[in-house]
This record gives structure tokens, C-alpha cells and sequence, in this order.
């Protein structure tokens, strides 16, 4: 849901208020749109994760919903005070003057930037502490329900001429497009009410990682400018993630794609346009749509214990050969595949064999869970 303004505070009592709130939630907030992690890690990536929770580990939590922290909660390190962050008035000013510096018209800055206001939930959720670990049978359980199998099998028979065409165009099996968006934000049902513009201002005012999110916004003001949406429509989670696909701004313009041709990617409400998206996401990102993601599989404890991990390659055959087997005990497909050996709970299982699309499935969000989730439920949904 659109943050109401009920939840934005008048500027000058805002820290003020904040404080003296000891960060209490915002109690509207419905957080399934938002990233699991508000951390990216260093490591450079050729390809933009989709969203900052794209960089999530072992350790994140899952996109599904979850309570509100507590308000004793100590928050994150590294954040300076809120009484010590400049006049958000006077530092929203700087800004406009760049985006005027960088050729933006004077009525787009003033559309979007002309009077907003920082938003209090979203302060509240980056500087959180992290979750505690939860189990992959316990994501799993979470992200891929009877009922979510359900409804991508029903959105896969539905949209299955135009999932075909969009395969066809970007290399990817429809299946796996049905799972991302499911994933991403249950078929389109959950994208997450923040006012992106709002958000991102906050988070570049208040946040660790302000350079980044400076640049998330400027990116987001070129969607307004190329693609003719008010900034009240760019809407998603609290940490910048936009529409049904759930694209950084900066994503978005390497991504998004005008599928039914009516000049705007829409993201938001054209669903062939967030599917188109997806698959221009993974196709660019060195998708290969002859090959499958990976497979559960069975393996010895003890060659878990030395060989798990995406550092390590083996052909089928050779892992065959150390003992690694179907699920159900037969023989692995001897196809001429690259895979590694994934044990999210540790080597006593259960066990997957992982292929390229797996790894580029990380790009999108670097988050073996997530990763997992993708394939497992894409499978689950159909066959395609
Ligand atoms: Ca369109």
C-alpha cells in the first residue's frame, strides 16, 4: 500500500519525534515487497542484482512477510545518529540542484522532489538488525506453498501463448519467469506501497550506503522522464525495489522491456511487460534456455563434507562416479552439464546439484535460498 501521510512527519519534528519513538513501527507497513537485506556486498557484479536484497546470503531472511522489530531493538552499526544526519530540507536542496545540473527539467525536479519527506518506516527497516538465521526448510516451506505451486500452475496455463513468445524472444522457459514473479512478489500481488522517490531520498539522506541510493534516485527520476509516469506511480519496497519484478531504477533501465509495444514499461501494471522484464533480465545475463537450473539429489555425508560449495565443479559424470545420485536413487542424467554441489543444511542434506542457470539465477538476488527457491518452484509449477 501507498505510504499514507499519516506515516511521513512534519520535517521539523521528525528526528525529534523519531527518536522519542525509540523507532516504533509504522503500523501499515506490509513488508513482503521489501529486500531481505539492505547490504550489498563489494564484490563488483557485471550484472545489477534486480535489488539491494539481491546480495543476501545464507543468512538473510526470506521475502515473505515478518514482524516488526522490536522497538528496543539496538540498530546496525555503522549508521551515524539520527541527531547528527544534516538538515534533510537543506541536503534535499543539494540534490535538486544536481538533478537540475543533470539536465533534468525544473517542473519534473519540482514534481518529484519539490516536497517530499522523509519516511519514518523506511529509517526503521535499514536500520534494523539482521534477522535471525532461519533453516532452508523453513524458507522453503515459507516461499513455495501448495498454494503459491497452485496459482503459478494456474498463471502458466493462463498467460502460456505469450509466456511462449517471450521465452522464445529471450531464451527462457516460462516456467522460470513464473517462479521469479511469484517469488518477487506473489504473481503481482504484493509489490510493496512506498513511494520509490520517498524512499530512495531517505535512504540516500539517513543511509550507509548513500552514494548508492543517490544514484537509485537520480535513475529513478529518468524513469519519470523517459517513460511519462508521475512519481506518485513508482511504487515498491521500502528499499527501492519497483513493481511486479521488483527492479532497482537502475535495473530497470537496463531491463525493463516494452513488451505490448504501448511505449511504457510497465512494470507495475502490464503483465506482459513484467514478464518480458524478467526474461530480458535473465537472458542478458547469460541464461541458457536448453539447460535447466539443477536438481535435488542424494550424496554421501562425507563427500558433502569436502565437496559442497560453488567453487567447486564437476561434470555429472564425475560426481556420479563419487557416489552422487537421483533422489530417488537412480543414475544421474549424463548430460554434458558443469555442476556444483549445493547443502544448504549441511552435509548431511538435503543435497542439490546446481547448473549455470543457478548461478545466474544469483545475479538476480545472490541468495542460495532464493536461488534454490527459483528452480524448485519453477519446477513445481510446470515442465515448460
Ligand atoms: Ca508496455
Amino acid at each position: 500500500m501507498v505510504a499514507s501521510p499519516d506515516s511521513r512527519l512534519n520535517r521539523r519534528a521528525f528526528t525529534t519525534l523519531l527518536l522519542a519513538s525509540g523507532l516504533a513501527g509504522c503500523a501499515t507497513a506490509s513488508q513482503t515487497g521489501a529486500s531481505p537485506s539492505n547490504t550489498l556486498a563489494a564484490a563488483p557484479q557485471a550484472v545489477p542484482p534486480a535489488r539491494p536484497g539481491a546480495t543476501a546470503t545464507l543468512a538473510a531472511a526470506p521475502p515473505q512477510p515478518r514482524p516488526a522489530p522490536s522497538p528496543a531493538a539496538p540498530e546496525k552499526p555503522g549508521y551515524r545518529p539520527l541527531s547528527e544526519l544534516p538538515d534533510f530540507d537543506t541536503w534535499l536542496e543539494d540534490v535538486r540542484q544536481e538533478a537540475l545540473g543533470k539536465g533534468f527539467s525544473a517542473s519534473l525536479v519540482e514534481e518529484a522532489l519539490g516536497n517530499i519527506q522523509p519516511i519514518q518506516r523506511v529509517i526503521e527497516l535499514d536500520r534494523r538488525q539482521p534477522e535471525r538465521t532461519i533453516t532452508w526448510e523453513k524458507y522453503r516451506s515459507n516461499a513455495i506453498s501448495q498454494a503459491r505451486i497452485n496459482r503459478g500452475r494456474a498463471h502458466l496455463e493462463e498467460n502460456a501463448g505469450v509466456l511462449n513468445q517471450i521465452g522464445q524472444r529471450f531464451g527462457v522457459q516460462p516456467r522460470f519467469i513464473i517462479a521469479l514473479w511469484g517469488l518477487e512478489t506473489d504473481f503481482g500481488r504484493n509489490t510493496g506501497g512506498f513511494e520509490i522517490i520517498s524512499s530512495l531520498a531517505t535512504l540516500a539522506w539517513e543511509g550507509r550506503r548513500a552514494d548508492f541510493f543517490r544514484g537509485e534516485l537520480f535513475a529513478a527520476l529518468r524513469i519519470l522522464q523517459e517513460e511519462g509516469f508521475s512519481a506518485t506511480e513508482l511504487t515498491g519496497s521500502w528499499a527501492g525495489a519497483m513493481g511486479q519484478c521488483q527492479f532497482m531504477p537502475s535495473s530497470f533501465h537496463k531491463f525493463a522491456y516494452d513488451w505490448n509495444g504501448d511505449g511504457h514499461r510497465d512494470i507495475w501494471k502490464t503483465r506482459v511487460d513484467v514478464f518480458a522484464s524478467i526474461a530480458n533480465y535473465l537472458g542478458s545475463s547469460g541464461w541458457k534456455g536448453d539447460q535447466t537450473w539443477g536438481r535435488q539429489v542424494m550424496a554421501p555425508a562425507a563427500l558433502a563434507r569436502t565437496q559442497s560449495g560453488l567453487d567447486t565443479r564437476r561434470s555429472l559424470e564425475e560426481w556420479q562416479s563419487l557416489g552422487v545420485t537421483r533422489e530417488t536413487g537412480e543414475p544421474l542424467p549424463l548430460a554434458p552439464l558443469s555442476a556444483s554441489l549445493v547443502t544448504p543444511s549441511g552435509p548431511t542434506g538435503p543435497h542439490y546439484l546446481v547448473y549455470d542457470n543457478f548461478r545466474t539465477t544469483m545475479l538476480w538476488n545472490r541468495s542460495t535460498y532464493f536461488a534454490l527457491a527459483v528452480g524448485t518452484l519453477a519446477d513445481a509449477v510446470g515442465s515448460v
